[in-house]
Order: structure tokens, then C-alpha cells, then sequence
């Protein structure tokens, strides 16, 4: 496969409700879709940065250049006979790991589609089904948390994650086990926490949670593993794991009994297989994060947790959640039981809705071999 064309484009999707986390608040999405054309046909990938370098180092701007100078022309000029080689390729360029995953996830999808597939399929995924959690983010008040919460879990969620930060954490745990009593629930710190927070965190063993996610520096591991000593939650790592090898160290050390997997972290689906393999050889579950992805990155999520490793809830949740009109008809819809259904047509399975992509689009570029 040759491929002959790469165009990026920078989108803007307003959402429905701002989403807080410990280290922003998202009024509006806005990202970067690559498209990547062969033989007449085009795949698409959804990049996972933000405007801002405060979840993880990359932004829009730095995953502009680093396609444009460096890995688009790598791709244009290497022959490729399968996705699974577009990873190695790109090699020489170390980290930008969300905009390697960009283009090789649009890649995939090219290959999903020309080979008439399912991207669940090409990816080696059986399931036909995928369970679905929820993320909520930070609330003005622990009313409006409760009530988010108890409008999730009546939508058949099937495990709730709330946003944590200092001062806003074991009381509103506290609050939601009080009134909701055994529900699946976890929490994430997205590293708002430090090992002087150790007897706060030990606070939170006593709720019963699923996980811990990323309590500890976006880039640590060492601390994780000497926190995961003192607690018994279990931690898992996000931002913390960028590769196979970060989770294999991880492991080693025992920074985390969980991984959340999100292919635009870790460099893209290539990695991401690895990375279920390796915590699936070593009995540890992994389950799909999500980044507030339009439809087109949503369902790439969809697609990877059919993986048999992927025994928990993501966080991938129904469209209408974030996005008064998704770019992809029809959008992700979750089942009052909890589940959304992987689809079956070739590639991401539904259809763009391109005149509202053109409405979103704010610029645009294209490249050619
Ligand atoms: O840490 O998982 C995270 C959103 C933006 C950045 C980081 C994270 C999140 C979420 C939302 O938790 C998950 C989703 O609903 O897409
Ligand atoms: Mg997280």
C-alpha cells in the first residue's frame, strides 16, 4: 500500500456541557483529523490533543509540525504492506506519541477499509458488544454531582468514574456510596495528587473503589509503585504510559494493577495491541480510555475494546453526551443495559456527515507523494 495522500485538518465541535478535570475545563473540542488516502481510498484518524499542553506535553500546534516535517513525509515515501508497519517506520521521531497515533490510526482505518472489514476485525476483535462507562467530570457542587450521577447509572451505565482533586475527593466518594450504595465506581486524579497525600488516599480504601486512576505525576511510575504498597485500591495508570515498554516497567515495579489504554497516548493501535497483550499475559485487566472524541475517534474506541483483554467498562459513552450533532450518523448510542454495538460495516463503521465536518473545519492542508 502506497499511500498517496494526507490531508489534516483542525476541527472545532462545541460540547454540549464544559468538561472539568483537575487540570482544565473544555468549553469546545478542538482537534486535528488526518485522512490518508490509497488507491481511491481515504481512512481517518482522530488526533486526541488538545489546544493546550495540560492533560500530556503534545498540543494541536506541536502535532501540526511534527506531521508536517517529519511523519507525513515519512509515510509518503515508504512502501507499506500493513498497518502494523507504519509504527516502526515512523521510529526515528521519538515521543510526539499523538500525532504518530493520528496518522497511523487513519491508516488502519484505510486498511479496514479496503479490505471491506470492520476496524474491530482487522484488529484481531470478536466481540459484538462492548460495555460502556461513563467519565463525569468536576461539578460545581456535590448536588449536581449526585444528580449526573444518578442520571448515569439510570442510562444503564455499567461503572461511573468521577474527576477527582484536592478538596474535592473522599467527601463526594463519601456522598455517592451513601446514596447509590455498591455501584461500580472509580475515580481519577488525573495526577493532582503527591506521596504527601499518602493518608488521604489510604482514606479512600475504605469505599470499595474499582481504581484509582493516575493519583501521581503525569510522568512518574517509581511514586505510583511506592503508593500502590500503601494502598489496597488498586492504582491505574493513564498518563503515566506511552508504550509497551512504559507498561512493562510499570508492571515490574508495581506501579499499577490496571492500565487504561487510549491508542492516541501510546503511539496508536500497533501499540496499543501490545500493550493488551503484554497486561493479558500477566492476568492484569486494561480497559479504553477516551478523550472526549467526535465520533469518528469515539468509534476507533469502539472498535479496539472488542479486544478480549478489555474485560472493564471504557470510557466510551454515547455521543450525545458531548456533541448536540456528532460528525458520524448514525452517532454512538449505549443501550439502556449498557452496551453499544460494534459496528459491522467496513472501516469506523458509520457513515461522516461531511457537510457538518466542512462546517467545523477551521483549516485545512493536504500533502501528496
Ligand atoms: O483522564 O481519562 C482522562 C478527558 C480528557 C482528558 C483526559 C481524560 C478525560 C476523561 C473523559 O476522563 C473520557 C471521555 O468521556 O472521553
Ligand atoms: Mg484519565
Amino acid at each position: 500500500m502506497k499511500i498517496e495522500r494526507v490531508e489534516v485538518r483542525e476541527v472545532h465541535l462545541p460540547l454540549r456541557h464544559p468538561f472539568e478535570t483537575s487540570f482544565a475545563r473544555t468549553e469546545r473540542k478542538e482537534f486535528l483529523l488526518v485522512a490518508a488516502s490509497a488507491d481511491g481510498i481515504t481512512g481517518y484518524g482522530e488526533c486526541v490533543a488538545d489546544e493546550d499542553p495540560y492533560y500530556l506535553p503534545e498540543t494541536n500546534g506541536t502535532i501540526w509540525h511534527v506531521l508536517e516535517r517529519f511523519l507525513i513525509p515519512l509515510v509518503l515515501k515508504t512502501d507499506l504492506r500493513h498497518p502494523r508497519e507504519v509504527q516502526a517506520a515512523l521510529a526515528r521521531v521519538r515521543g510526539h506519541e499523538m500525532a504518530k497515533a493520528a496518522l497511523e490510526m487513519a491508516i488502519w482505518e484505510l486498511h479496514a477499509r479496503r479490505e471491506g472489514q470492520p476496524l474491530a476485525k482487522v484488529l484481531g476483535g470478536e466481540k459484538t458488544h462492548v460495555e460502556a462507562g461513563v467519565s463525569i467530570g468536576l461539578q460545581d457542587d456535590e448536588g449536581t454531582l449526585l444528580r449526573k450521577v444518578e442520571a448515569e447509572i439510570a442510562a444503564g451505565y455499567r461503572r461511573i468514574k468521577i474527576k477527582i482533586k484536592p478538596g474535592r475527593d473522599r467527601d463526594l466518594v463519601r456522598a455517592i456510596r451513601a446514596r447509590f450504595g455498591a455501584v461500580p465506581l472509580m475515580v481519577d486524579a488525573n495526577s493532582a495528587y503527591t506521596l504527601d497525600d499518602v493518608a488521604l488516599l489510604r482514606e479512600l480504601d475504605a469505599f470499595g473503589l474499582m481504581m484509582i486512576e493516575q493519583p501521581l505525576s503525569w510522568d512518574d511510575i517509581v511514586d505510583h509503585a511506592a503508593l500502590q504498597r500503601e494502598l489496597r485500591t488498586p492504582i491505574c495508570l493513564d498518563e503515566s504510559i506511552h508504550s509497551a515498554d512504559d507498561a512493562r516497567r510499570a508492571l515490574d515495579l508495581g506501579a499499577c494493577r490496571l492500565v487504561n489504554i487510549k491508542a492516541g497516548r501510546v503511539g496508536g493501535l500497533l501499540s496499543s495491541l501490545a500493550i493488551h497483550d503484554l497486561c493479558r499475559a500477566r492476568g492484569v485487566p486494561v480497559w479504553c480510555g477516551g478523550m472526549l472524541e467526535s465520533g469518528i475517534g469515539r468509534l476507533a474506541n469502539v472498535h479496539l475494546q472488542t479486544l478480549p483483554g478489555f474485560s472493564l467498562p471504557g470510557d466510551t459513552s454515547a455521543s450525545a453526551r458531548y456533541f448536540e450533532e456528532d460528525l458520524i450518523d448514525p452517532p454512538v448510542v449505549v443501550s439502556a443495559d449498557g452496551r453499544i454495538a460494534v459496528p459491522t460495516g467496513p472501516g469506523i463503521g458509520h457513515a461522516i456527515v461531511w457537510p457538518r465536518v466542512e462546517r467545523a473545519t477551521v483549516t485545512r492542508r493536504h500533502w501528496v507523494a
